[in-house]
C-alpha cells in the first residue's frame, strides 16, 4: 500500500466512475469528480500560501465540499483541522491561537470573528456560495501533489484536556492510513457497499472511521448534513452499512419502523464513541436481527479494539486489538502490566497511536510513555482470550450523545464567576444522550447568585452540548476523608 492519504485514498481514483457521494439534495459525486474537486481546491489553497506543514483550519458545515477539503489539504501537504461546528468565539480563538493556521475556512456568517486572526480568512456554505467554493470552481481540476512521508502529519484534532485547555492531537500519514486499512479489512468494506454517513464530521468518527475507509474502499457514501431519523430510516433498504454512536441506535429502536425486513439489504451496524447499552444491543438484535458491532477508539489512537465480522459480537464488551495494535491493562499507579482477569488502565501500542500533543511535550511525555504505550485513560478488563470490556474511566470524563465533555472546562467557568467559591460538574443517565451535564455549584457565604446567572455566564463562553442542563446550590461538595469531591455521591443522588 502507498503510505501517504492521498496516494492511498484520492489518488486510485482518478479514473473511477462510480458514485461517491449522494447528497441531501439527491446530487451525486462519482470518484472522479471528486479527485477533480479536490485538485481545484488544492489548488485554491496553494494560491493562499499554503504549504507543507501549514494547519487549515476548518469550521464549516457538512458539504461535500468540505469532505473535498481534507482531501485537498493533504494533496497541498497541509494539516487539516477541523472544529465543532458548535464552537463558541472564546473557545475557537483557543484553539486558532494554538496552532496558528495559514487558512481558516470558516461559514459566512463568521467572517468578521476569523478576521481577527493572523490568517486568511476563506468561507465555504450549504449553498456552495462560499469564497472557497467560488474559487474553487474557477480553478484547474489538477494540482500537483505535495510530496509527503507516512510520519509527517496529515491531521491536528483538539480533545479536551482533563487539566482544563484541550490538546491537538497529532496524526500522521501512518497513524490514520494503517487504522484505516485494518478496519475496512476487518469489516470487509468494498465498492459494493453504501455506507449511511449521519455523522458530524469533525471528529474521527465520521471523518477517518467512516470516510477513511469508504475511501479506501471505493463504497458509496449516502452523505448526510446531519443525523435525522427519517432520512436514515429512508436509506436503510437501499444501503449496508452505518456507523453512529449509541444515540442514533436507541433513537432508531424508539421508531416503529424498525424492523428486520427495513434492514434486509443491511450488512453492518457499527457503534461507538460512548457505551453501547447491551440493552441496547439485545433490543436492537431482536428488532432487526442484527448484532451492532462495538469498537472502541479515541482520537490520540484512532480505533483499538473491535468486536469481530465473524465470530460472536458480545454486549457489553468492545472485542479484539486491532491486527498491528496491541493493547495491555496495567495498573494505574506503577504501569505494571496485569493478568487477564484484572481491571487496570487501557493502554495502547501500534501505527494508530499519535505523534503527541501539539506544542505540549510536557503533556505528550504525561500521557505517552517513551516505550510507545498511550495511556487512554479508560479503565478495562481483558478475558482469557484478549477480548476487552471497558469497565469505567480513570479520566473525569461525561460522553454525551458520543461528545466529549470535560467537567474540569466547565467547571473553571463557572468557578470565575465572582460570588462562586467551587463547583463540581458531573454526568447523570439520559435516556437519549447516555448522559447528561449537570453542575453543582457552592457559593460564597451572603451571595445572591440565581441559577440563571450562572447559565447566562456560561452561554456564550462554551458550546452548547456543554451546558449544564441544571445548576443546584448547595452549601457543601461531598468529600472523602483525602478531601477529594466524590462526583460519585453526586451521581447517585441526582441520578433519578
Ligand atoms: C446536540 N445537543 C446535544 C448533543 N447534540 N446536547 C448534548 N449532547 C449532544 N451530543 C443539543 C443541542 O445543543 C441543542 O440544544 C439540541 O441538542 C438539539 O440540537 P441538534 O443538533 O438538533 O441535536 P441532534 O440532531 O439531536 O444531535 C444529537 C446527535 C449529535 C446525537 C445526533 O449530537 C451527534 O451527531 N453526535 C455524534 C457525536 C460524534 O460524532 N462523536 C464522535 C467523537 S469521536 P438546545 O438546548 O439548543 O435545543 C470519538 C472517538 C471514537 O469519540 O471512538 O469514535
Ligand atoms: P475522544 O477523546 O473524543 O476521542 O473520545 C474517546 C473516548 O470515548 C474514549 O477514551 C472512551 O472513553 C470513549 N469511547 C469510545 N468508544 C467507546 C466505546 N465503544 N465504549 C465506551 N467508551 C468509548
Amino acid at each position: 500500500m502507498t503510505n501517504t492519504l492521498y496516494d492511498a485514498l484520492i489518488a486510485p481514483h482518478a479514473t473511477n466512475t462510480n458514485n461517491f457521494l449522494i447528497c441531501d439534495d439527491g446530487s451525486t459525486i462519482t470518484y472522479a469528480g471528486f479527485v477533480r474537486r479536490v485538485a481545484q481546491l488544492a489548488n485554491v489553497l496553494k494560491d493562499a500560501g499554503v504549504q507543507a506543514g501549514d494547519r487549515i483550519v476548518v469550521q464549516a458545515p457538512k458539504t461535500a465540499d468540505t469532505i473535498a477539503l481534507y482531501g485537498a489539504a493533504v494533496q497541498t501537504g497541509a494539516v487539516y483541522l477541523p472544529l465543532n461546528t458548535a464552537y463558541t468565539q472564546s473557545e475557537l480563538s483557543y484553539f486558532i491561537g494554538d496552532s496558528g493556521p495559514r487558512v481558516i475556512v470558516c461559514d459566512a456568517k463568521d467572517t468578521a470573528m476569523m478576521q481577527a486572526f493572523d490568517a486568511k480568512v476563506l468561507t465555504l456554505d450549504m449553498t456552495g456560495t462560499g469564497t472557497l467554493s467560488l474559487a474553487a470552481n474557477a480553478a484547474s481540476d489538477q494540482c500537483a501533489t505535495c510530496p509527503r512521508g507516512p510520519d509527517d502529519l496529515a491531521a491536528l484534532l483538539y480533545t479536551s484536556g482533563t487539566t482544563g485547555r484541550s490538546k491537538g492531537a497529532m496524526l500522521s500519514h501512518k497513524n490514520l492510513l494503517s487504522n484505516a486499512a485494518s478496519l475496512t479489512d476487518l469489516w470487509q468494506i468494498t465498492d459494493q457497499d453504501r455506507l449511511i454517513h449521519a455523522l458530524p464530521i469533525f471528529h474521527t468518527h465520521g471523518l477517518f472511521v467512516a470516510m477513511n475507509t469508504s475511501l479506501l474502499a471505493g463504497a458509496q457514501v449516502r452523505f448526510m448534513a446531519a443525523f435525522n431519523q427519517d432520512s436514515v430510516i429512508e436509506e436503510l433498504p437501499k444501503s449496508t452499512m452505518l456507523m453512529g454512536v449509541p444515540t442514533f441506535y436507541t433513537r432508531l429502536l424508539d421508531d416503529p419502523r424498525m424492523d428486520k425486513a427495513l434492514c434486509a439489504k443491511m450488512r453492518l451496524f457499527v457503534s461507538g464513541s460512548a457505551p453501547l447499552l447491551a440493552e441496547t444491543h439485545t433490543a436492537f438484535h431482536d428488532r432487526t436481527g442484527h448484532h451492532i458491532l462495538e469498537r472502541y477508539g479515541m482520537t490520540e489512537t484512532n480505533m483499538i479494539t473491535s468486536n469481530p465480522f465473524d465470530g460472536a459480537r458480545i454486549a457489553g464488551t468492545v472485542g479484539y486489538p486491532l491486527p498491528g495494535t496491541e493493547v495491555e491493562i496495567t495498573n494505574a499507579q506503577t504501569g505494571e502490566p496485569l493478568p487477564s482477569g484484572e481491571i487496570g488502565m487501557i493502554e495502547v501500542r501500534g501505527d494508530n497511536v499519535f505523534q503527541g500533543y501539539w506544542n505540549m511535550p510536557e503533556k505528550t511525555a504525561e500521557e505517552l510513555r517513551t516505550t510507545g504505550f498511550f495511556m487512554t485513560g479508560d479503565l478495562g478488563i481483558k478475558s482469557a482470550d484478549g477480548r476487552v470490556s471497558i469497565v469505567g474511566r480513570q479520566k473525569d470524563l461525561i460522553i454525551s450523545g458520543g461528545y466529549n465533555i470535560y467537567p474540569k472546562e466547565i467547571e473553571d467557568v463557572i468557578n470565575d464567576i465572582d460570588g462562586v467559591v467551587e463547583s463540581a460538574v458531573f454526568g447523570v443517565p439520559h435516556p437519549d444522550f447516555g448522559e447528561s451535564v449537570l453542575a453543582a455549584v457552592i457559593l460564597e457565604k451572603g451571595a445572591d447568585i440565581a441559577p440563571e446567572t450562572i447559565a447566562a455566564h456560561v452561554e456564550p463562553l462554551l458550546a452548547r452540548f456543554k451546558h449544564p442542563r441544571k445548576y443546584i446550590l448547595r452549601d457543601a461538595l461531598p468529600r472523602n476523608t483525602m478531601g477529594k469531591v466524590q462526583k460519585n455521591v453526586l451521581r447517585d443522588e441526582f441520578s433519578s
